[in-house]
């Protein structure tokens, strides 16, 4: 009996326990209290987040999925076969793997700061397609994008689907982007998915949906910081606040005391009003132009934007120009 290829998998940077907590405290004790989003992706938090993405009010993954479909033979071309697919915030590796019938990629290294939940995608795709060479990284790549050596030099496309991008501020993005700028040796290019702007009731129904999967994505983010910080939120205290702001062109997730609490954790306690709010998530939107620009501004050629009928969501192949 042949056996089957085993997925090398590995996790590269383990967020040190106190330095997590130092980062949670601070953005709890800020002046304008704070979480960052990636707490959001606990196991639960994941497949919140799967959920969300087959919601009807959710646009942006079946609408870059629909981009991929109507433009497949296209992007095949522009990609080339034999790429090293490098997948960050893989989640369950399903967008990457619409992609392996087109792109036909020589590796597949799959990242995700929920190394559990990326363990058991990649060991499941690997039984799918048991001919593609496969690695799981679990790291917080938003701190850093240091590929270790078993990641193919040749040929590197980074994958950032479903506008992941738009969780960072545009510094954040630009600076980001040159990190994977400068993974890129000669060869590399980026495959990158852009939320576009749009009208406003569109976007507030999406990160507020009607049966309240996005309003449960959020909340959990409490629990998961209980575990991680031993801090006592009550999820009940809370609501989820999820709007467009127009003049920061972004969607703000925000968590809002239903009356007035006091939270505590070792070390550290804080109180809250009865209408204040913990900042959980940015979702920036941008045009078109202002797309292509940031990624040229990190070095990056837009070669290629595809886009729906409606405009709602753009995919990009962009080439690294040297350095
Ligand atoms: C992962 N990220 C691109 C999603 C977004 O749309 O910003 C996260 C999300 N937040 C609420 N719904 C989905």
């Amino acid at each position: 009996m042949p056996t089957m290829p085993t997925p090398h998998t590995e996790v590269r940077d383990p967020l040190a326990n106190a330095a997590i907590a130092a980062e949670l405290a601070a953005g709890l004790n800020a002046g304008a209290a704070a979480i960052s989003p990636k707490f959001l992706y606990d196991a639960l938090g994941s497949k919140l987040f799967e959920a969300i993405c087959e919601l009807p009010e959710y646009y942006p993954t079946r609408t870059e999925a629909a981009i991929v479909a109507r433009h497949g033979p296209a992007i095949a071309r522009a990609i080339g076969p034999d790429c090293t697919l490098i997948d960050l915030g893989a989640g369950n590796c399903a967008k990457a793997a619409s992609l392996f019938p087109l792109l036909h990629p020589a590796q597949y290294v799959a990242i995700d700061i929920s190394h559990d939940f990326l363990r058991d995608a990649i060991h499941r795709l690997q039984q799918r397609f048991p001919h593609i060479e496969m690695t799981g990284l679990g790291l917080d790549f938003s701190a850093g994008l240091e590929l270790p050596g078993v990641v193919r030099r040749e040929k590197r496309l980074f994958f950032y689907p479903g506008s992941s991008i738009g969780n960072f501020t545009p510094d954040q993005a630009r600076a980001f982007l040159q990190r994977m700028h400068a993974q890129c040796e000669f060869d590399g290019a980026l495959l990158i998915g852009i939320d576009l702007v749009k009208d406003s009731a569109t976007l507030d129904a999406a990160y507020d949906d009607e049966l309240g999967v996005t309003a449960a994505f959020n909340l959990n983010i409490l629990r998961h910081v209980n575990r991680l910080l031993g801090a006592d939120f009550k999820v009940p205290q809370w609501r989820h606040r999820g709007f467009f702001n127009e003049a920061e062109s972004r969607v703000e997730m925000h968590l809002e005391a239903r009356q007035d609490v006091r939270v505590t954790w070792p070390g550290g306690a804080r109180e809250f009003r009865a209408g204040d709010t913990i900042h959980t998530e940015n979702s920036y939107k941008y045009r078109q132009a202002a797309a292509v620009g940031l990624l040229e501004q990190a070095g990056f050629a837009a070669a290629t934007v595809w886009t729906d009928p409606d405009q709602w969501f753009a995919l990009i192949h962009a080439r690294a120009l040297p350095a």
